[in-house]
């Protein structure tokens, strides 16, 4: 196929994207109104509205549809809008508006004829494959990420390392997983003994029942098959094994209909007194030229959710950071994978590679096996129709793998809060099998001893490593968030054009001495405001007091948008738990030869973290398996001699935009 011809395609699929994504506002407000529904019935009748309903778990919020408004305008009906706002009964309205949401996973690689190939091969390595413990289940023999199938155990270790948590009886019993997405198929014979009805409602109709629209044009079946890998039945002759095949497992569907800040933030926080982990394969396009985060409901939702959810020790949200990678897209411009609150978890491929689709970014926590190349096998699960599938792609397939593993793990210890559990993943993820090959973006050592990778977070996910380092762990200390608002010496606002480099440095106490004194961090947080003739055209990058190089904003060629950033929060998780007393220096730059101007007008630094050293620091920096390689499922792992990893290669920033640029070239050359 020719450069040419790819190119094209690749334009079309940007402006048809463009086409669907355009924004709809919709003849419905969310409200807040005081003093209950009658109240608000008589402040709708006021102003030519019907209350439509209460929102579900936000006190004293309303959704009103106006009379008058049309139900679908490309304009907004801002007359209507301030009218509201201007009587005092009103604390807030917002005009909703249709979001478009992509699931990430539907991969297409190009190459389509290499995949029958491959098909092929995989039948015959079914045949020897190194079965370390054995299940009636037809596709379990394909698992390759679930069980350890080296015939040569020189070779990097390739699976998520839960059999042994198996064999020790843990399967996610009295744990449930929630699926935001399309529907769930919850009949299906590998999920009906899981389905979880107390986690699951139908959002799109307004029905407790999440089965999925069946469509032979638009078959809705990728909550279906997220579903699927979590809580596949074991040992039933049918489909597959789930990471956490005794976890319960609901459905709630948002992703057919006209997806609506009012319907996420109901969506984010449905029953969360009884969902323990929620796992969404999906968000803004990934387009590479979206910004896009929750609105305000929606935010209000994960804040609900980690503050009341499972007992105030908060839920889970496990997150797909994005497909958007062939496009340049980079996930801190996505505010859902990009939240302090979610668990963001990024794909590697069979090979250990970053897949062709995989986007860098600084917010991504983890990693878990996906599809790759044309040639590389991907994600088994349960299919619509009581069928089975060996073929779930993208983020989509890798964001479930990581939430029946915190099943495992919250089923193991039940005292865990959300902030725990981001910890353990920092704590337990394994880097060496990513370390195989050359291209892996680069293994930065921060401040605080941690290993972190653009592509990758802190690494593979180690289901036994996170159960073991949960045995006789103490809750990590409150969280602070220390605002470090630009001085003057920072001289902002400050003009940036095309071919220029601007550093602005931001001196920090981490509050000291302040209710909110941050000695330790967790997630860094740069809000960036900033007027750009191309907004994709910056770049930015983060060094912390340590010395820490984090790329924030990688140049995104195909956002030629004007609007620049308006407080924007750019999300790291990789100055986690360096003192962040000191010296900060944030570069923008914009190394095209293009004609752009712009000002930076603002920047603000949020540091979140804790006062006191979480317990498991206290013994020194974290250890490195350095064999992790050897390590087998079968037999009790020998006792390894755990080393630290020195000398590690400082990075500076020239690598990282090499990085980057790396893949431009890799790309462009196809
Ligand atoms: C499932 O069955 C429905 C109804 O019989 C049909 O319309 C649909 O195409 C089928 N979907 C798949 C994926 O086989
Ligand atoms: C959870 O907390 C309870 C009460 O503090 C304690 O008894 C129990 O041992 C804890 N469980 C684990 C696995 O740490
Ligand atoms: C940061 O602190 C250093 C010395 O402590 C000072 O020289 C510098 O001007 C300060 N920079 C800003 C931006 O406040
Ligand atoms: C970019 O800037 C450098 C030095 O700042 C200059 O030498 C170079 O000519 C500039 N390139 C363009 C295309 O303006
Ligand atoms: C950070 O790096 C700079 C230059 O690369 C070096 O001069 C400085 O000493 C380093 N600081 C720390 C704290 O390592
Ligand atoms: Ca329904
Ligand atoms: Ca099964
Ligand atoms: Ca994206
Ligand atoms: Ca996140």
């Amino acid at each position: 196929m020719s450069k040419e011809f790819i190119f094209l395609i690749l334009n079309l699929v940007v402006q048809y994207v463009t086409l669907v994504s355009a924004t709809h506002f919709i003849n419905e407000w969310a409200v807040e109104i005081k003093g209950g529904p009658t109240i608000a019935k008589r402040v709708a009748a006021d102003h030519g509205y019907e209350v439509i309903d209460q929102i579900r778990g936000f006190d004293d919020n309303y959704l009103l549809r106006h009379k008058d408004v049309a139900s679908r305008s490309k304009r907004s009906a801002d007359h209507h809008t301030k009218r509201l706002t201007s009587d005092s009964r009103v604390e807030w309205a917002d005009q909703q508006f249709s979001k478009s949401r992509v699931k990430r996973g539907y991969l297409e690689d190009i190459d389509l004829e290499t995949r029958q190939v491959n098909f092929a091969h995989k039948r015959e390595d079914e045949n020897k494959v190194y079965r370390e413990t054995s299940f009636s289940d037809p596709l379990w023999p394909s698992q390759w990420y679930l069980h350890d199938e080296r015939e040569n155990l020189a070779e990097p270790k390739k699976d998520l390392h839960v059999i042994p948590l198996w064999n020790r009886g843990l399967s996610g019993k009295g744990v449930t997983v929630s699926i935001l997405d399309d529907g769930l198929e919850y009949k299906h014979e590998d999920l009906i003994d899981n389905y979880a009805p107390e986690a699951s409602y139908d959002f799109n109709n307004k029905d407790p029942d999440p089965t999925p629209r069946y469509d032979p044009t638009n078959e809705n079946k990728h909550g279906t098959r997220c579903a699927g890998e979590v809580a596949m039945k074991a040992d039933n002759d049918k489909c597959g094994v789930g990471v956490a095949f005794n976890a319960k497992i609901g459905g709630i569907k948002i992703l057919d209909g006209t997806v609506t800040d009012t319907l996420e933030g109901e969506a984010l926080q449905f029953a969360h007194d009884k969902i323990d982990i929620y796992s969404a394969s999906w968000g803004p396009n990934d387009d590479g030229h979206t910004v896009e985060g929750p609105g305000r409901l929606a935010t209000q939702a994960f804040k609900n959710g980690v503050t009341k959810g499972r007992n105030g020790k908060g839920v889970i949200y496990v997150w797909a950071s994005g497909n958007g990678g062939r496009l340049y897209d980079n996930c801190d411009c996505d505010g859902y994978t990009g939240s302090i609150y979610t668990l963001s978890i990024s794909s590697a491929s069979q090979t250990f590679k970053k897949p062709w689709y995989g986007e860098l970014c600084a917010s991504t926590m983890g990693t878990t096996y996906s599809s790759g190349s044309a040639v590389d096998n991907r994600v088994i699960s349960t299919d619509l129709n009581n069928t089975c599938t060996s073929s779930h792609t993208g983020t989509s397939a890798a964001a479930p793998l990581a939430a029946g593993i915190i099943a495992l793990l919250l089923e193991a210890n039940p005292n865990l809060t959300w902030r725990d559990v981001q910890h353990l993943v920092t704590w337990t993820s394994q880097v060496e099998p990513l370390r195989q090959n050359k291209d892996d973006h680069g293994w930065v050592k921060n401040g605080a001893g941690f290993l972190v990778n653009t592509a990758f977070g802190f690494g593979i996910l180690d289901g036994t490593g996170l159960v073991d380092a949960a045995k006789d762990w103490q809750k990590v200390p409150a969280q602070s968030a220390c605002e470090v608002v630009v001085t003057k010496d920072s001289n902002l606002p400050q003009a940036l054009k095309s071919n220029q480099t601007l550093e602005i440095e931001i001196n920090t106490s981490g509050c000291k001495g302040q209710a909110n004194e941050v000695n330790y961090i967790e997630h860094v947080q740069l809000k960036l405001t900033l007027d750009y003739t191309k907004r994709g055209a910056v770049s930015v990058y983060l060094i912390s007091p340590s010395n820490t190089s984090t790329m924030l904003l990688s140049e995104r060629p195909y956002d030629k948008s004007t609007q620049g950033f308006k407080s924007w929060p750019l999300m790291s998780v990789h100055n986690w738990g360096e003192d962040p007393t000191g010296k900060w220096k944030v570069v923008l730059e914009d190394t095209t030869n293009d004609k752009n101007t712009g000002i930076v007008k603002d920047l603000k630094l949020v540091i979140h973290g804790t006062k006191e050293q979480p317990q498991h620091m206290k013994n020194g920096p974290r250890t490195y398996i350095r064999n992790y390689n050897h390590v087998q499922n079968k037999e009790k792992p020998e006792k390894s001699p755990e080393s630290l990893i020195n000398g590690e290669t400082f990075l500076k920033l020239n690598y990282l935009r090499d990085s980057v640029r790396g893949l431009k070239a890799l790309f462009q050359g196809m």
